[in-house]
């Protein structure tokens, strides 16, 4: 067998003074001319399963909360800043503001009344709501509530806004594409007007009303797109599509993806497929007591505590989480959830990304490769 380490290769014999002293001089040239070999650097270019420079992490909404609050109090929103967003700095990626290699997570205030300015650009966001209410993100000109347990879209390139309409502050957390439009330079961007285009605060937006009724599609949209076109995917539509899975399942009929485990994926109704196309999104409800399958997946993904306590085993380092708390899983870090209570979880997750460029792959502990 030819491996690397194989002792019936025989190795070649360490450099004699006079070679050492020209491949100093070489690797000094390949320094002022701007070249790398590879051979000093394989290990960590090419490791044999992926080592990520990301860290599995969890921040505290408790601890999010007051900062973001703090930041309301002594930080004007408007044009130029664009959002009051504080995005999750993974601390192993340098300071940079990104919660994994490719995956933005920030959490966004607005006060009784503010308004964010209307704006688009290239990276694909969406909003996730674990508490509170009032206000309304307008995009393409539709305005789209924002109550506890929806989650909202703003694919790229539209126009987009929020408005506080109610006496009282509203927080959430932002979902984007970020730092993987960031990485292969392709970010566009464009102001929009200084408020938002549309101020009144329907229950329900249009796309909504086109959109949303199940199994159901408008003739005037055959046309598949790439980006979802639903504004809001409801918590009351989510929460019976769990509640039923896990009926079923008591009753029987097999529904949950793993025992006590009831999920959803978030989807494009024109495609059946992934809502936007660097972001998955999914919902999972585990029952009191039970626990996941410990898996590694290509890529990274966030999962935000809806409601319950629990813990996250990743690579064997113990996360205990409770409501609002966000946690980090890097790509191929070996994932576990255990749910002490019973425990619902939003996440999201780059898996449309490596699906399309296949480099997708999962091990599941205890399953055949
Ligand atoms: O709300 O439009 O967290 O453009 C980062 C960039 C939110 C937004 C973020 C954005 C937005
Ligand atoms: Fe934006």
């Amino acid at each position: 067998m030819g491996t690397h380490n194989d002792p019936s290769i025989p190795k070649p014999p360490p450099p004699t003074p006079e070679e050492q002293r020209r491949l100093d001089e070489l690797y000094a040239k390949f320094e002022a001319s701007h070249m790398v070999p590879l051979w000093t650097e394989i290990g960590d270019l090419m490791p044999q399963v992926p080592k990520p420079a990301a860290i599995p992490y969890t921040w505290r909404w408790q601890d999010l909360l007051p900062l973001a609050e703090d930041a309301g109090e002594l930080v004007p929103v408007g044009r130029g800043g664009e959002r009051r967003a504080i995005a999750l700095a993974n601390p192993g990626l340098g300071g940079r503001p990104y919660i994994s290699p490719t995956l933005w997570c920030a959490i966004q205030y607005l006060g009784p009344k503010e308004v964010a300015p209307e704006h688009r650009h290239s990276q694909n966001a969406f909003r996730f709501v674990v508490e509170g209410e009032g206000v309304w993100t307008v995009v393409n000109g539709d305005p789209v509530r924002m109550s506890r347990g929806d989650f909202l879209l703003t694919p790229g390139w539209n126009f987009h806004g929020h408005y506080n309409e109610s006496d009282a502050p509203m927080a959430w957390i932002d979902g984007l594409d970020i730092p993987f439009v960031h990485y292969t330079d392709t970010s566009f961007f464009e102001f929009g007007i200084d408020r938002v285009t549309d101020e009144s605060t329907p229950e329900i937006s249009r796309s909504e009303r086109l959109w949303c009724n199940p199994g159901l599609r408008p003739l005037s949209g055959l046309q598949d797109t790439v980006n979802s076109p639903i504004g809001a995917y409801r918590w009351e539509h989510t929460d019976r599509a769990l509640t039923e899975q896990l009926a079923l399942e008591d009753e029987g009929h097999p529904a949950t993806v793993e025992q006590g485990h009831a999920a959803v994926r978030y989807v494009n109704p024109t495609t059946g497929g992934d809502v936007m196309p660097t972001i998955r999104a999914e919902f999972h409800r585990l029952r009191e007591g039970s626990q996941t399958a410990k898996t590694r997946k290509v890529g990274s993904e966030v999962f935000q505590v809806f409601e319950g306590r629990g813990r996250f085993i990743i690579d064997d380092e113990v996360h205990e989480v409770e409501t609002g708390d966000i946690v980090v899983s890097p790509s191929w870090a070996a994932t576990e959830i255990q749910a002490e209570s019973a425990l619902d979880l939003f996440a999201f997750n780059d898996r449309p990304i490596m699906e399309k460029l296949h480099f997708s792959r999962t091990h599941t502990e205890g399953e055949l490769q």
